[in-house]
C-alpha cells in the first residue's frame, strides 16, 4: 500500500532519509497482515504463544526490565514559550527538542523495518475523530496499534480526505534509560519518541496523540479531551445514562468500565463505550456528547478474576497480547490477584522464586479489541458518540475524600477536578502511594499549562446551560484498621444509582461547604454488609481535615500564578470561608 496524500509521503522520506531502516511497510491494519506480524514475532522471540488450547491467540511479551512503565521525568511538552507548557509539564523549546531527537533518530532504524501505520482515533466516519500515523521500528507496536486503534487502509483514506493527521515517530532505541525521551509539540502536532516500547511511551495514539496533542488541539477548536471512561448504566426500564470517569491510572478505570452487577441489583445493565480516554464535544443543542477514540483496552492485568471483573477474565481468554505477567507450569498467563493456577515463570522468564518478589509486574497489562468485551455497547461505533449525564472524577484516597458528592455546579465541579488528589501507582516509573495532586486526572497528560485548561473548562458554563452534573467519589477510603471500607467493584453501581437519580432530580441531598453529600439510607445498600458506623465515615466529612484540604488546594493552585482563572481562586476562597 502506498499514499496518494504527499505531506505523508514526503515525512515519510525524510524520516526514512534520518533514520536509515533496511524496510519500509505500510500497513493495512488486515488480519493476515496482524497474523504475518504475529509469526514472525513469534520466531524472532519477541513474543511467545500461550497455551493454545485454553488461551487461543494469547500471546506474551517480556519487556526489559528497565521498561515497564510511562516515564514522566522523561516527557516533555515543546512549545515556543515555556509558560504555555505550564508548571505542570517538563519543557524543552522545539528547536531544542527536534535536536535532541533528530540526533538519537540518526540511523536508529538500522537493519530494522519502518512500519507507517496510519490510524483513526474515534469511528472511521465520526466528526469528531482525528487521524495520526505513527512511524515505528516496532512489530509489537504495530499488532498493538491494530487492536487500540482503527488502523490502516480506512484510516489512510481518511487522512487523504482530512488533509491532515498527527505525526508521530517512534524507535524503541537502544533501550538504554539514559536515550529515552517522549517529547511533544502540540504546535505542530507532532510527537518523537524513542528509547522505550512500553504501551504508554511508545503506542502514540494513546496518551501521547489522544491525550497530550489532542487536549491542546481540542482547546483551540473548543472541545475536551480527557482521561476519562465512558459508560452506559442501563436501569430495569431499558433507560441508559451514559457517564464520563476520570481516575488516575491504575485506579480501576478499566474495572467501573465494565462493571457486573451485584445479583441483590437485578435488571441493571453496565455497558463500557470507553476504559480510559473520552474526546467530549457540544453539540448544536448544548448537549455535552462522548466518544472513545480508542478502539481496544490496555489494561492492568493484576487483580483481574472472576469476581473483580468478569467481564475482563472472559475478554482476555482469547485473542489478547501479554505483556510482563508470569506462566504456569502449563503455559497459561499468571498473575497475582488471578485465583487460579499458580506461576512457574516469572515476568523477567526466570523459574518463579518468591525471594525475587512478584510474579507478574504490579504494571503488567493485556491488549485486546473492543470488540472481545461482552458487555461492548453498540454506540462505541456511533459517529455522533453518547450525551453524558455526570462527570465523576475520583482519586485513590485513604481519607478525607468521602464516598461521594456532588458539585453545587459546573464551576465549583471545575475546582472538584482541579483539586484532585491521588495516591501514586505503578503505572508510572517512581514511588508507589505517595499523594501527589492530579487535577481530572490529567497530571501526566495536559498538554499546555493547567491553568488554560481550567479556563478552558470553565468557558463551557457559557456556551451551554445543559452541561452534566459534576460528581467526586472515593472507592479507597480505609478505617483505622487500614482496611478498605467500602467493597468497590460491582457495589461501586450502587453509587452510580445515586449520582444518576441526582442527575434526574429524583432525590434530596445534605448539603455541605464541599457539595452534597448522600442522605442516610439514600445508596442502596440491600444485600451489602458495610456496617452503619463504615458507611456514615464514608458519607460525612471532617471539617478539620477539609479545611486543611481546602488550603493545600488554595496552595496548590496559586502555583499557576496569574494565569489562574480568578473564577477558580473565587470559588476556593468561597469554600474556605464557607468551612470557617
Ligand atoms: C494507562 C495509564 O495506561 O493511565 O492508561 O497509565
Ligand atoms: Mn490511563
Amino acid at each position: 500500500m502506498t499514499a496518494n496524500h504527499s505531506p505523508l509521503r514526503k515525512w515519510v522520506d525524510e524520516v526514512a532519509r534520518l533514520t536509515q531502516p533496511e524496510a519500509i511497510h505500510w500497513c493495512t491494519g488486515d488480519d493476515e497482515e496482524f497474523a504475518d506480524l504475529i509469526r514472525q514475532m513469534t520466531d524472532d522471540g519477541t513474543l511467545a504463544a500461550l497455551n493454545q488450547d485454553s488461551y487461543p491467540n494469547c500471546y506474551l511479551h517480556l519487556s526489559d526490565p528497565s521498561d515497564v512503565a510511562r516515564v514522566e521525568h522523561l516527557t516533555y511538552v515543546c512549545t515556543e514559550r515555556q509558560i504555555d507548557a505550564g508548571p505542570n509539564n517538563h519543557w524543552m523549546s522545539p528547536a531544542d527538542g527536534h535536536a535532541k531527537m533528530d540526533a538519537l533518530f540518526a540511523g536508529a532504524m538500522r537493519g530494522r523495518t519502518l512500519y507507517v501505520i496510519p490510524y483513526c482515533m474515534g469511528p472511521i466516519d465520526s466528526p469528531y475523530s482525528r487521524c495520526g500515523v505513527e512511524i515505528t521500528d516496532s512489530a509489537y507496536v504495530a499488532v498493538n496499534m491494530k487492536l487500540m486503534t482503527r488502523m490502516g487502509s480506512a484510516a489512510l483514506a481518511r487522512i487523504e480526505r482530512d488533509g491532515s493527521f498527527v505525526k508521530g515517530l517512534h524507535s524503541t532505541g537502544d533501550l538504554d534509560p539514559e536515550r529515552r525521551f517522549i517529547m511533544h509539540y502540540p504546535e505542530e502536532l507532532s510527537i518523537k519518541s524513542i528509547g522505550s516500547g512500553y504501551g504508554g511511551n511508545a503506542l502514540l495514539g494513546k496518551k501521547c496523540h489522544a491525550l497530550r496533542i489532542a487536549s491542546y488541539q481540542a482547546r483551540k477548536e473548543g472541545w475536551l479531551a480527557e482521561h476519562m471512561l465512558i459508560v452506559g448504566i442501563e436501569n430495569p426500564h431499558g433507560e441508559t445514562h451514559y457517564i464520563a470517569c476520570a481516575f488516575p491510572s491504575a485506579c480501576g478505570k478499566t474495572n467501573l468500565a465494565m462493571l457486573i452487577p451485584p445479583e441483590s441489583q437485578p435488571g441493571w445493565k453496565v455497558w463500557t463505550l470507553g476504559d480510559d480516554i473520552a474526546w467530549l464535544h457540544l453539540d448544536d443543542g448544548g448537549t455535552l456528547r462522548a466518544i472513545n477514540p480508542e478502539s481496544g483496552y490496555f489494561g492492568v492485568v493484576p487483580g483481574t478474576n472472576e469476581e473483580t471483573n468478569r467481564n475482563a477474565y472472559a475478554m482476555i481468554r482469547h485473542d489478547t497480547i501479554f505483556t510482563n505477567v508470569a506462566r504456569t507450569a502449563n503455559n497459561e498467563p499468571w498473575w497475582e490477584g488471578k485465583n487460579e493456577g499458580a506461576p512457574a515463570i516469572d515476568w523477567q522468564g526466570r523459574p518463579y522464586d518468591p525471594a525475587n518478589g512478584k510474579a507478574a509486574h504490579a504494571n503488567s497489562r493485556f491488549t485486546v479489541a473492543a470488540q472481545n468485551n461482552p458487555a461492548y455497547s453498540r454506540l462505541a461505533e456511533a459517529p455522533q458518540g453518547v450525551p453524558i449525564s455526570a462527570i465523576v472524577f475520583g482519586g485513590r484516597r485513604k481519607s478525607v475524600a468521602p464516598l461521594v458528592y456532588q458539585a453545587k455546579n459546573w464551576r465549583h465541579g471545575v475546582l472538584v477536578g482541579a483539586g484532585v488528589a491521588s495516591e501514586t501507582t505503578a503505572a508510572n516509573v517512581g514511588k508507589v502511594g505517595v499523594v501527589r495532586r492530579d487535577p481530572m486526572a490529567m497530571k501526566p497528560f495536559c498538554g499546555y499549562n493547567f491553568a488554560d485548561y481550567w479556563a478552558h473548562w470553565l468557558s463551557f458554563a457559557d456556551r451551554s446551560p445543559r452541561l452534566p452534573k459534576i460528581f467526586h467519589v472515593n472507592w479507597f477510603r480505609q478505617g483505622q484498621d487500614g482496611k478498605f471500607l467500602w467493597p468497590g467493584f460491582g457495589d461501586n453501581l450502587r453509587v452510580l444509582r445515586w449520582i444518576i437519580e441526582r442527575c434526574e432530580e429524583r432525590v434530596a441531598a445534605v448539603e455541605t461547604a464541599i457539595g452534597y453529600l448522600p442522605a442516610s439510607g439514600d445508596i442502596d445498600m440491600t444485600g451489602l454488609a458495610v456496617s452503619d458506623d463504615d458507611m456514615s465515615a464514608l458519607t460525612s466529612i471532617d471539617e478539620d481535615e477539609w479545611r486543611a484540604e481546602i488550603d493545600a488546594i488554595g496552595v496548590y493552585l496559586e502555583s499557576y500564578g496569574e494565569r489562574l482563572p480568578d473564577e477558580l481562586r473565587a470559588e476556593q476562597k468561597r469554600i474556605a470561608k464557607e468551612l470557617g
